[in-house]
């Protein structure tokens, strides 16, 4: 097991969202127990506060974007925090906080990366596939485009981050429980070539081989960077997030996924991200959550032999 010291990034935003309420993420996820559940896992944990950035104007979209100018500012913040974390030797944890937060997060670890020479994959847990442009966003909310915006395919300001443009290729990606995809996005997912595990393909192959393919191929140095967030999970599991999408996996689909990660040993950062507390049923969300963050740490039932084959 690995002893890299876990930092914890409070994010508390809902500029990139469609519903307000992602801003109280950071403190549900600590009165969940995220921090005590971590250091069960064995790790030194540094709970690092909230970062501060501007407030949500709320304000309708300009040129197919909302709130474009809050977004950069706290995805610079992240971009930073994250940064440090890594040059620590830290895994960092980016509590959101809404899915553009990614961005930043993202960036930092391609950066990290790419000045280290190791490979980067990143697992994409999420119900859409945020593969968004403000050409065929019907909202211009941002966290439903910071896949597009990593693969190169959004405004300078977010695809520039990393210092190189796209910050990811495709093929980096794997996405896992998708099962929202609006109309033009589709087109794009497919001529872009990422690699998507939709609820379907996990219906038909079981959460375990889909896992198993998602996790193929990897170096032994290979930085894994997960991206949760909480909408991956079924609403039954997690009502608690502000674009429900009925059908995702349940809570042992969703925990054997995590354990499947675990058992890689190579998670080297992660966001966890959209959880609503406006929206949730007496934190219910945030427990199932930090619950399956311990599982991302390598907390199993049992003592387990290493896989066979
Ligand atoms: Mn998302």
């Amino acid at each position: 097991m690995s002893h890299t010291d876990v930092s914890l990034i409070g994010a508390p935003t809902d500029v990139g969202a469609s519903a307000r309420g992602a801003s109280m993420g950071p403190e549900a996820l600590r009165v969940a127990g995220l921090v005590e559940r971590l250091r069960g896992c064995g790790r030194q944990v540094h709970d690092r506060g909230n970062l501060s950035g501007p407030p949500n104007p709320w304000l309708p979209p300009r040129q197919g974007y909302r709130h474009l100018d809050e977004v950069v500012a706290w995805n610079a913040l992240i971009y930073q925090a994250v940064s440090a974390e890594l040059q620590a030797g830290c895994l960092p944890v980016l509590l959101g906080g809404d899915h553009c937060l990614a961005v930043g997060s993202i960036s930092a670890v391609a950066r990290h990366c790419r000045d280290n020479g190791r490979p980067l994959r990143v697992l994409w847990l999420d119900a859409h596939a945020d593969f968004n442009t403000n050409a065929l966003t019907p909202t211009g909310n941002l966290h439903g485009m910071p896949v597009a915006c990593l693969c190169g395919d959004g405004p300078e300001a977010l695809t520039r981050m990393a210092g190189f443009v796209p910050a990811l290729l495709p093929d980096q990606v794997r996405q896992v429980g998708i099962r929202s995809v609006d109309e033009g996005e589709r087109q794009r997912v497919h001529e872009a070539g990422l690699e998507v595990y939709d609820m379907r393909y996990i219906d038909e192959a079981g959460m375990r081989a889909t896992m198993q393919a998602a996790l193929a191929g990897m170096a032994p140095d290979t930085h894994l960077h997960v991206s949760f967030d909480v909408d991956f999970l079924d609403p039954d599991v997690a009502p608690g997030v502000g674009t429900t999408v009925p059908g995702g996996p349940g809570y042992r689909e969703a925990q054997l996924c995590m354990e499947m990660i675990a058992d890689t040993g190579r998670l080297a950062s992660l966001d966890i991200v959209e959880l609503n507390p406006a929206l949730d049923v007496r934190n219910r969300s945030a427990i199932a959550a930090a619950e399956l963050v311990e599982s991302l740490f390598g907390k199993s039932t049992l003592i387990r032999r290493p896989a066979q084959g």
